[in-house]
């Protein structure tokens, strides 16, 4: 069974409770329960971090080099557009991830249209909201499946 991580970055644990003009109205929690219920359906494992602090989420992502996550899709959030050492971490893991963000971050301030992991990335989603991490575990699903190797 492949397993998917998602990965949250800083001030997403707010999510629902500020600024749900840029960001939806939906809560973390929310939108980690229909994820859960679009792998449970297709019989793919899904866990979750969130972190504000980014030296933990370097450590998170090493992390799936020894617990057996396949695939990762990851909210950078603030950390997409600073973080040099995320970038680091995933091409020294080489994991596929897919790069999403609930606001699209080409119709905003000048500074959010740089990402660093967007050219290492699988893909990236951007504007869709809550749909942006439906979609990437669509994709990532399909994608992990595919590669799977028959025993
Ligand atoms: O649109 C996205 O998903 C972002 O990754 C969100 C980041 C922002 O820095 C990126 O440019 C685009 C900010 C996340 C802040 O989350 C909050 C949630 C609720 C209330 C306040 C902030």
């Amino acid at each position: 069974m492949p397993d998917i991580l998602v990965i949250h970055g800083p001030n997403l644990n707010l999510l629902g409770q500020r600024e749900p003009g840029h960001y939806g109205a939906d809560t973390l929690q929310d939108i980690e329960a229909e994820m859960a219920e679009l792998a449970r359906g297709h019989g793919v494992g899904l866990s979750s971090f969130q972190s504000n602090h980014e030296g933990e989420i370097v450590d998170r992502i090493h992390q799936t080099l020894r617990d057996g996550v396949d695939f990762i899709i990851i909210n950078p959030g603030a950390y997409t557009h600073t973080s040099i050492a995320i970038r680091d971490a995933f091409l020294a893991c080489r994991k596929p991830f897919i790069e999403v963000h609930l606001s699209n971050v080409h119709a905003r301030e000048e500074f959010r249209r740089h990402s660093y992991l967007s050219d290492i990335a699988v893909g990236v989603i951007s504007g869709l909201g809550k749909d942006s991490y439906l979609l990437a575990l669509h994709a990532a699903i399909i994608r992990t499946q595919h590669s799977e190797t028959p025993r």
